[in-house]
């Protein structure tokens, strides 16, 4: 049934044309996803009644000689995301998803991360081009404000209790995600709440027609699991996340929830106008991919008009019907309600999941409105790299490593081992194999598609991406653009139970 259906979904996708969803997907179980299904004890809300959270933006403490200084405490919470339950989460300023930094392109942000939880953090900035020390390397550990008498990771750059990161943010606008990264334990981490956009704006998005204000919102997907009494339940082997890291034997490809967060609230409900809206879609879940589509689909025109991708926006908009989304990656799209009748209920399905999982949010198209926005035929300057312009040719394989975990070139996760040395500047193909499917992620360094399996790139592989999904055994190949800074940066899977259990490895810009 499962090979079935996945050669199903592959030759429609090949062919683009319109699936028949209901009829391939019944019975399915989280087709795409590496990982094991952890279901909820407790009970599963009523899909498509709670509306869509938007995460504050957050303000800058002070503004100082051209630099914006902004703080964020990490805390633990109680809030309610099953209806009549609490859950604790971990959160950036005690929210999930935490606060949107909105900031600007070339102008200079330091961000101060207070550690109030009681274990250590790190925080990456997920697409940016950050200096070295700054980046949150997985041992550079900002330790509990409270103390810690625990293991620290040698070779680490810690810091007690806070750390600020400086980000000169000197790149194109888009749509970028900040997140734990402590070494052995993100995946934990993360799951609990660690997790916040950060948009970048400048001054070419700004000039653009698309859809603004109100009518530009940032969606974090994500799966959860609950227990009985609404805890997030996630199977670490040591839960207070303070000794042996891990899941437990059956979650090792991966951990899957059955229940569909968007914005932190369960199959959310947004009330929009008939007219065109910009949305950001963040992938945030640790193993879950997803297969994106509406239900009913628009009277005319795609679902979605992609004009960004994950490291900024295209030169041209690429109409898509569905979207498939790996860990990491985003995608940044315009959904056009003026193609459905006031009072049509939309339904974002993800034709990926089973059962709940395959439903993700609704939009209630509540009342006609003006619309001056447009998607125009050309969106930025975009210069595709080509093959030639590679010096450096490097080949990594992507492996699970019999019961231990998951390795890279047959390695496991060494913080003071390298794998690469590209030189500052360098433009470089990277190839990427392996016998699982993973979503492979270069800190730093921008890329593009060059090919999968021998052939031209897929339909959502376009524009500049630092996260990609590999399909296994069938190697993919990207030209990346090391330019930025100088020191040793990460690249991993961004699956978050195999990052954790060893697929990561590191790279020094020379
Ligand atoms: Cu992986």
């Amino acid at each position: 049934m499962s090979l079935t259906r996945r050669k199903l979904l592959r030759l429609a996708g090949g062919a683009a044309v319109a699936l028949p969803v209901a009829s391939v997907l019944s019975g399915c179980q989280d087709e795409g996803s590496t990982g094991a299904l952890r279901k909820s004890d407790a009970k599963v809300p009523t899909l498509f009644k709670v509306p869509l959270p938007v995460p504050p933006v957050l303000k800058p403490s002070r503004s100082e000689g051209g630099v914006d200084y902004y703080d964020i405490v990490q805390k633990p919470a109680q809030v309610e995301i099953l209806p009549g339950l609490k859950t604790e989460i971990w959160g950036y300023n005690g929210l999930f998803p935490g606060p949107t930094l909105a900031t600007r392109s070339e102008r200079k942000i330091v961000v101060r991360h207070t550690n109030q939880l009681e274990v250590p953090v790190a925080v990456h900035l997920h697409g940016a081009k950050t200096p070295a020390e700054h980046d949150g390397f997985p041992t550079d550990l900002i330790l509990p404000d409270g103390g810690w008498s625990g293991h620290t990771m040698h070779g680490g750059n810690t810091s007690q209790g806070s750390r600020a990161y400086e980000y000169p943010l000197a790149q194109p606008a888009a749509t970028l995600w900040y997140h734990d990264h402590r070494m052995d334990f993100t995946g934990p981490q993360v799951y609990k709440g660690l997790a916040g956009f950060h948009l970048v704006h400048d001054e070419e998005e700004d000039n653009l027609p698309l859809p603004k204000g109100d009518r530009d919102i940032p969606l974090m997907i994500c799966d959860r699991s609950f227990t009985e009494s609404g805890a997030f339940a996630y199977p670490s082997i040591d839960p207070s996340l303070t000794g042996e890291h891990g899941v437990t034997q059956e979650y090792m490809k991966g951990v899957l929830g059955d229940v569909i967060l968007v914005n932190g609230a369960p199959w959310p409900v947004l009330e929009v106008d008939a007219a065109r809206y910009r949305f950001r879609l963040l992938n945030a879940s640790n193993a879950r991919r997803y297969q994106l589509s509406l239900d009913p689909g628009p009277q005319s025109g795609p679902a979605f008009v992609q004009v960004g991708s994950d490291s900024g926006l295209l030169g041209r908009p690429i109409g898509h019907d569905e979207i498939r989304m790996s860990e990491a990656e985003r995608f940044d799209v315009v959904v056009d309600f003026s193609q459905f009748p006031v009072g049509t209920k939309v339904s974002m399905l993800n034709t990926l999941g089973d059962g709940d999982a395959g439903k993700v949010m609704q939009f209630h198209v509540v009342r006609r409105a003006a619309d001056d926005s447009t998607v125009p035929s050309r969106l930025v300057d975009f210069e595709p790299l080509s093959r030639s312009a590679a010096t450096v040719t490097r080949k990594f394989h992507f492996n699970q490593r019999s019961d231990e975990g998951w390795d890279i070139n047959g390695a496991m996760y060494d913080p003071e081992e390298d794998q690469a040395d590209p030189e500052l500047g360098a433009t470089e193909i990277w190839r990427f194999d392996g016998d699982a499917d993973h979503p492979i992620h270069l800190h730093l360094a921008h890329f593009q598609v060059l090919s999968r399996n021998g052939n031209e790139p897929g339909r959502w592989d376009a524009g500049w991406k630092d996260t990609v999904d590999m399909q296994s055994g069938k190697e993919i190949e990207v030209i990346a653009r090391f330019t930025g800074y100088k020191g040793r940066y990460v690249f991993h899977c961004h699956n978050l139970e195999h990052e954790d259990m060893g697929m990561m490895a590191n790279f020094s810009v020379r």
